[in-house]
C-alpha cells in the first residue's frame, strides 16, 4: 500500500469534485435540517445542487435536539417529509418525536443519494452579485476565517443561492452590510429574530421562506430572522417545510431555464 497513492487519490477525486461545482444550478449556505431538505427537493427534480457547510459535521441545530437531549419533535403537517426519508417517529400526543442523529444521517443521506454535493469546512463568506442579482457564492476554507488569515477567496457560479445559515442569516447581513441591499421585508431590511412563541415562529417561518433580494432565497431559522419572527425551540417540522417550499419555487423558475 503506497502513502502517495493514498494521497494521491484523496487530493485528485476531491479537486474533481469541487472543479465540478464551480457552477451549479443551486448553491445552499448551511448543511442544517432547512438546507439539507431543500437540496434534497432540489437534487431529486434533477438540478444540480451544491451545500456548503462551515462546520467539520453537517446537521446544524439539530443533532443537539433540545439542550442536548438529542430527540426532536416535529407536527403532524411535516411527518410525509421525515417518513419519505425513512426517519422513525413516535407519537406524543399531538406530535411525533425522532431521534436526532438519525433524522440528520438521513437527511444526509437523502440529499446525497438524491444527487446533491456537500462541501464541509468551506465557508460562505460573501456573494457574487452582478447588476443587482446574487449570482455565485464567494468561498473560502472555515480554518481560514477561524485562524484569521488574510487568505483571498474563490468564487463560483450558481442561478440561485440560498441562505439556509441558521439564526445568524449570514448571507442576508452581508449584502445588506456590503451593497446596502433592500431586501424584500417591510423595512428592507434583516429585522432580527424575536423570542420564544414556537406555534407563531412555525406558522410565520413558512412565509417567511421566499426570495428577499433577486437571486438569494432563505429558508430555515434565517428566514425568521431576516423576518423578525419568533424562534420555536426543538420543533423542527417547521424547517423541513421550510426548506421544501424553499426548493419548490426555484425549481418552478429553474423549469422555465430548461
Ligand atoms: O442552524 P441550523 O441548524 O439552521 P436551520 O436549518 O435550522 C435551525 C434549527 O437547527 C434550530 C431551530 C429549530 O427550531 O431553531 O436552530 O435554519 O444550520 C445552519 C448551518 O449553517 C452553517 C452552520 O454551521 C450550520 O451548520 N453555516 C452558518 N453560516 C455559514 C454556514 C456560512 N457562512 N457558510 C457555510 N455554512
Amino acid at each position: 500500500m503506497d502513502e502517495v497513492l493514498i494521497s494521491r487519490a484523496i487530493i485528485e477525486s476531491y479537486f474533481q469534485e469541487l472543479k465540478n461545482y464551480l457552477e451549479a444550478d443551486v448553491a445552499i449556505a448551511g448543511a442544517g435540517p432547512s438546507g439539507l431538505i431543500a437540496g434534497y427537493y432540489l437534487a431529486k427534480q434533477g438540478y444540480k445542487v451544491v451545500i456548503f457547510e462551515r462546520h467539520l459535521k453537517p446537521g446544524g441545530g439539530m443533532s443537539g435536539g433540545g439542550m442536548m437531549f438529542n430527540r426532536i419533535v416535529i407536527q403532524e403537517e411535516a411527518k410525509h417529509i421525515l417518513e419519505e426519508i425513512g426517519v422513525r417517529l413516535d407519537k406524543y400526543n399531538s406530535l411525533y418525536t425522532a431521534d436526532s442523529v438519525e433524522t440528520i444521517s438521513s437527511l444526509c443521506l437523502s440529499v446525497l443519494k438524491a444527487g446533491a454535493k456537500i462541501f464541509n469546512l468551506i465557508t460562505v463568506e460573501d456573494l457574487v452579485v452582478k447588476e443587482s442579482r446574487v449570482s455565485g457564492v464567494v468561498l473560502n476554507w472555515s480554518a481560514v476565517s477561524l485562524a484569521k488569515l488574510h487568505v483571498d477567496p474563490l468564487a463560483m457560479r450558481s442561478h440561485f443561492v440560498i441562505d439556509a445559515t441558521g439564526h445568524d442569516a449570514e448571507l442576508c447581513r452581508i449584502l445588506e452590510r456590503k451593497i446596502g441591499a433592500v431586501l424584500g421585508t417591510p423595512q428592507g431590511k434583516v429585522i432580527g429574530e424575536k423570542s420564544m412563541w414556537a406555534e407563531r415562529g412555525e406558522k410565520e417561518l413558512i412565509t417567511n421562506s421566499r426570495e428577499v433580494y433577486p437571486g438569494l432565497y432563505i429558508c430555515g431559522m434565517a428566514s425568521n430572522a431576516v423576518f423578525g419572527s419568533p424562534r420555536m425551540g426543538a420543533i423542527f417540522g417547521g424547517m423541513l417545510l421550510s426548506g421544501k417550499k424553499v426548493a419548490e419555487e426555484i425549481s418552478i423558475r429553474l423549469q422555465k431555464r430548461r
